[in-house]
């Protein structure tokens, strides 16, 4: 059974096996979470994540989709890059939120890793609105079936930890 615990801080802190990354298709890196993995990561993450570009997503990591890299200078052994959907206020694109989840969680069970630390995917540039964000990243931890011990949601600040906390009860 997977543990969900919670934390508020800096998920490039975190002592786990793989921290998940809300990246972009690209892979290249970006800002809020994916700009804090690549800085204190270094440039082993990036180079990773550019041969990765090269062998197999020519055309950058579709959203939903998750892929594994070095975690380069980060306390964590990997990397886990998920791409989030971008909110909508009118098309239900929860759906594809919660596969970042679920395909988050299968790559972690293939590495191996019992620890996962998990930032709030899609909350930030992308818009999602933080309550219901919480709502998809816990429902659909504790309905997916993985080996991995505990699921920890890093959260950046007080908003964010408060409606991850409202739905983990
Ligand atoms: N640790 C934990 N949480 C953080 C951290 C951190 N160091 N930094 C920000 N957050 P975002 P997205 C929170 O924007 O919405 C990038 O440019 C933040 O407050 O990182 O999926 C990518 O390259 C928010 O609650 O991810 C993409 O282009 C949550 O993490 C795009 O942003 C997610 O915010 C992805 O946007």
């Amino acid at each position: 059974m997977t543990v969900i615990t919670l934390v508020r801080g800096d998920i490039t802190g975190q002592s786990v096996d793989a921290i998940v990354n809300a990246a972009n298709s690209s892979l290249l890196g970006g800002g809020g979470v994916d700009g804090a993995i690549h800085r204190r990561g270094g440039p082993a993450v990036l180079a990773d994540c550019r041969r990765l570009r090269a062998s197999h997503y020519g055309k950058g990591l579709a959203t939903g989709k998750a892929v594994a890299t070095t975690a380069g200078d980060l306390d964590a052994r990997w990397v886990i890059h998920t791409v989030g959907p971008v909110y909508s206020g009118t098309e239900d694109r929860s759906d594809l939120l919660a596969s970042c989840y679920r395909e988050s969680l299968r790559v972690a069970d293939e590495l191996g890793a019992r620890t996962v630390a998990f930032p709030a995917v899609s909350a930030g540039v992308y818009g999602w609105p933080m309550e219901d964000a919480a709502r998809v990243a816990v429902r659909t931890v504790r309905d997916t079936e993985a080996a991995v011990e505990e699921v920890r949601f890093v959260l950046f600040d007080d908003r964010g930890y408060e409606a991850f906390a409202a739905e983990v009860g």
